[in-house]
């Protein structure tokens, strides 16, 4: 299925919104440059849910495969991914959008408080804009978290692993390792940061 055939004429809302977002995290990027010695923000990505994953996402929920409840029920029709330098600046990034009057924020997911038990460790604002009034998702993590994130994400979709028991405690182990790693780096960005 084709994102016109499932969304419908308002998959155009949907790129309206991806945009303004994308043009917000690109302001937000020229405002730390002037203010930073070390931009917070390393990169981001966007994307609009494919129909497979809404669809398999709705049916997971329990909730009727339409398109009222893609975009009414699931936060993450249109998912911005902001990876940033240390956990510090997770921190800063948040506070910058829980600042911003363009997006309501309906819902914060704080993993990196409270990581999920497979070790994943991320920030999920569930927001709405403004401007378009549609529902949107920004993940907020670190580029080690991201690291992680990104092979265990493709890890899940290989079919049949042996030892999957052992696998899976190897990735929370390695999550743990990361989110240490990142603690220790935020300490000597601190540290650089006073001499
Ligand atoms: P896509 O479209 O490929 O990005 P849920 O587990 O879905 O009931 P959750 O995770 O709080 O609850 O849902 P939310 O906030 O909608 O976020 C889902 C997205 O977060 C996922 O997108 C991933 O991008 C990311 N994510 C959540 N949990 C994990 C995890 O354990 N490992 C990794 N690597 N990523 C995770 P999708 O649905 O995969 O689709």
């Amino acid at each position: 299925m084709t994102y016109t055939e499932f969304y419908g004429n308002e998959y155009e809302l949907l790129k309206q919104t991806q945009h303004s977002l994308t043009v917000k995290i690109e302001r937000m990027m020229d405002a730390f440059r002037s203010e930073e010695d070390i931009q917070p923000i390393v990169y981001y990505c966007s994307r609009i849910k494919s129909p497979d994953s809404m669809i398999d996402k709705l049916q997971r929920y329990g909730l009727p495969v339409t398109r009222e409840a893609a975009l009414g029920s699931i936060y993450d029709a249109v998912g911005v991914r902001v990876i940033c330098s240390f956990t510090g600046d997770v921190i800063s990034v948040i506070e910058t959008f829980e600042n911003d009057p363009d997006i309501e924020i309906i819902k914060k997911k704080d993993y990196f408080s409270n990581p999920k038990p497979n070790g994943y460790r991320s920030v999920h604002l569930c927001i709405r804009v403004c401007e378009t009034a549609a529902l949107a998702e920004i993940q907020i993590r670190t580029i080690a978290m991201d690291f992680w994130a990104t092979l265990e994400h493709q890890l899940k979709y290989k079919k049949s692993i042996s030892h999957e028991a052992l696998i899976r405690n190897e990735l929370k182990r390695c999550a743990d390792e990361i989110a240490s790693t990142d603690i220790s780096m935020q300490t000597i960005r601190e540290i650089l940061k006073d001499i």
